[in-house]
């Protein structure tokens, strides 16, 4: 991946500069001069610089350089064959490489996402119409599933306040309920009962206004593999992956705090809140480090785990007072 030219003005960590990156970033420099040099001038030229390298795998899905405060976290992109290969979406089978293998049956076109409950204006958005609700942003985020690994990834999207502003949600509404698709056509992973049937998450209405909580209906550049929950999913950077519902059907806005799948299935393993956090442990395991994919050979050493994922300055705010142990 063309990493470095992706950073824009800011600069690598020094750690990262060695000869070969620093040649092979001057390459790629070069290459997108060749390409596209009549771009480069004026603010569309910084734009297009701003893009992470397309795979050219599926639908492109620009987004420009996002300038939502925390959206573009330094670290180097993960692999886009690591992030489209390595999933957990159960409704796919529990292995990391089902829903790539599976999610071939996905059809995510047409799509339609019900927004209902304590909104002043309910019904349905087609697809179509959520893709151009607000401008297509790419923004580049940790993702950190609680089970010990993380990503970072380039999403495509926009923040759910947009969605949320469009749609007036009434003074009752004090939670977002999010419900994926559940569709046995589709998905042979519903055949087990590992969980509940449709996933349901949700989130707190400053949560789900936070600028960082993104509906998401790319990566790298092109609309989301189906194995990453096209046609549209949420992500939720400061929380555990699994908050961060896949294909997403339904938006319903509610006054108590909603279910959740991953509750119901085990509430002393996975709180509401599930916000990432290296001094709360799982129940069965540590969280205070995690291994990032691609960095998984012999000597890889683990990294420690962020508070809120490293998003505290532009969320921590939102948990002030609040005994996190309690709230995991
Ligand atoms: N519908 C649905 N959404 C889901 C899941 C799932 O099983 N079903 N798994 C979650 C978990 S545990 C993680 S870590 C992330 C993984 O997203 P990724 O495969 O795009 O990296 O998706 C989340 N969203
Ligand atoms: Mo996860």
């Amino acid at each position: 991946m063309h990493y470095f030219q992706d950073r824009g003005f800011q600069h690598p960590v020094s750690s990262e500069i060695t000869p070969r990156s620093a040649y092979l970033n001057r390459r790629a420099w070069l290459q997108s001069l060749a390409v596209g040099g009549a771009a480069l001038s004026g603010w569309a030229g910084r734009d297009a610089m701003a893009q992470t390298a397309r795979p050219n795998k599926l639908a492109a899905l620009p987004g420009v350089r996002s300038t939502v405060a925390g959206a573009m976290v330094m670290d180097k992109p993960t692999a886009y064959g690591d992030v489209a290969s390595y999933n957990n979406f159960y409704e796919f089978g529990t292995d990391k490489a089902d829903p790539a293998r599976n999610a071939g049956s996905l059809k995510p076109r047409p799509w339609t996402v019900a927004v209902e409950g304590e909104v002043k204006k309910p019904g349905a958005w087609d697809l179509d119409a959520l893709l151009k609700l607000a401008p297509m942003e790419e923004r580049i985020y940790r993702l950190r599933c609680v089970e010990g690994w993380s990503m970072v990834v380039p999403w495509v999207g926009w923040s759910l306040a947009e969605l949320i502003k469009r749609v007036e949600p009434t003074g009752n509404a004090k939670y977002v309920q999010f419900i994926t698709l559940a569709d046995r056509a589709q998905m042979p992973g519903l055949r087990s009962g590992v969980l509940d049937w449709p996933y349901a998450e949700g989130l707190r209405m400053d949560e789900a206004m936070h600028p960082l909580t993104m509906m998401a209906f790319g990566l790298y550049g092109e609309v989301l593999p189906n194995q990453n929950g096209a046609p549209v999913r949420l992500v939720v950077p400061w929380k555990y992956g699994f908050k961060s519902g896949k294909s997403i059907v339904k938006i319903r806005f509610v006054e108590k705090q909603p279910a959740t799948s991953w509750e119901t299935a085990a509430a002393q393993e996975y709180g509401f809140y599930s916000n990432v956090n290296p001094k709360v442990d799982h129940p069965r395991w540590s969280q205070a480090t995690e291994r990032r994919i691609g960095e998984d050979g012999v000597f890889a050493k683990k990294r420690p785990t962020l508070m809120f994922n490293g998003y505290e300055p532009q969320v921590g705010q939102m948990y002030a007072g609040m005994d996190l142990k309690r709230y995991f």
